[in-house]
């Protein structure tokens, strides 16, 4: 009896030692649509080229407008000069479906913190090709480049947090705040970096303290010899847990009991 009673002591004190670490790395998951697209004077599965995928190159911010359009997409700025973007025609269908350009599919990027206990979470991929082996998958040097994605979360804004939002990577990348243009690395160039600090824009965004908003993300790969996508923040962006997560969680915690009670047997 003695002995059960320790043994059933030592599982429960290997449970709540691990519980924590588990609850603390719990992982955001965001769930988002990837487009694909093909080269510039290609064709490929029956698929055209686009034009503004591996074909004119450098930095080009202001390519979108300040306010997400009606559908929550960016609208071209055609008032500013955009040298690696056609026409707002062009642009818009990077993140609409068009099948006599694009085709489309899902993609999850998991953020973890970015080191033991942080309260920053952060996804790093610097050979950032959701799209190999998938959709179009025309493929240059193994990899298949030009696309886009695009995901769409919450976050509860609180001024205490002094929240940060960092992104660095290759090609464009244009992050919207309560529907504003917060961060844009527009044009097509090797990895570059940028950042903001909720407080510093929360009376331009108009965001409200212990409020909801969103943070939408548009991202394109248009150029082949890189693709990097590394974004860390420290807003608890609202998650979308991959199917059984939570299941394999929980089988995980009855399988650690288990072995702790047969070892002690
Ligand atoms: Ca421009
Ligand atoms: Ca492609
Ligand atoms: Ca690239």
């Amino acid at each position: 009896m003695k002995t059960n009673t320790i043994r059933c002591a030592l599982a429960f004190a290997a449970v709540t030692a691990v519980l924590p670490s588990l609850v603390q790395a719990a992982p955001i998951v965001l769930t988002g649509t990837i487009r694909d697209f093909n080269f510039y004077n290609t064709t490929f599965g029956g698929v055209a080229g686009h034009v503004d995928f591996e074909n004119k190159m450098g930095d080009d911010r202001g390519i979108v407008q300040n306010q997400l359009g009606a559908d929550g997409k960016p609208v071209y700025n055609s008032a500013n000069s955009n040298p690696t973007v056609s026409s707002a025609a062009s642009f818009y269908q990077w993140y609409h479906d068009d099948p006599t350009v694009n085709k489309t599919g899902s993609l999850q990027i998991t953020l973890n913190p970015i080191s033991s206990g942080s309260t920053i979470y952060g996804y790093t991929n610097n050979s950032f090709f959701p799209a190999d082996g998938k959709l179009l998958n025309q493929t240059n040097g193994g990899h298949n480049f030009g696309f886009t994605t695009e995901f769409h979360t919450l976050f509860t804004y609180m001024t205490a947090n002094n929240d940060t939002f960092n992104f660095a990577g290759d090609d464009d990348v244009f992050v919207f705040i309560n529907g504003k243009l917060a961060l844009d690395l527009g044009g097509v160039h090797a990895s570059e970096t940028g950042n903001f600090n909720l407080n510093n824009i929360k009376t331009a965004f108009g965001l409200v303290d212990g409020s909801n908003y969103s943070l939408d993300i548009f991202q394109a790969e248009r150029h082949t010899v890189a693709s990097n996508f590394s974004m860390q923040t420290s807003l608890q962006l609202n998650s979308v847990p991959e199917p059984g997560s939570l299941a394999l969680m929980g089988l995980a915690l009855i399988g650690l009991v288990g072995s702790q009670l047969r070892r002690k047997q």
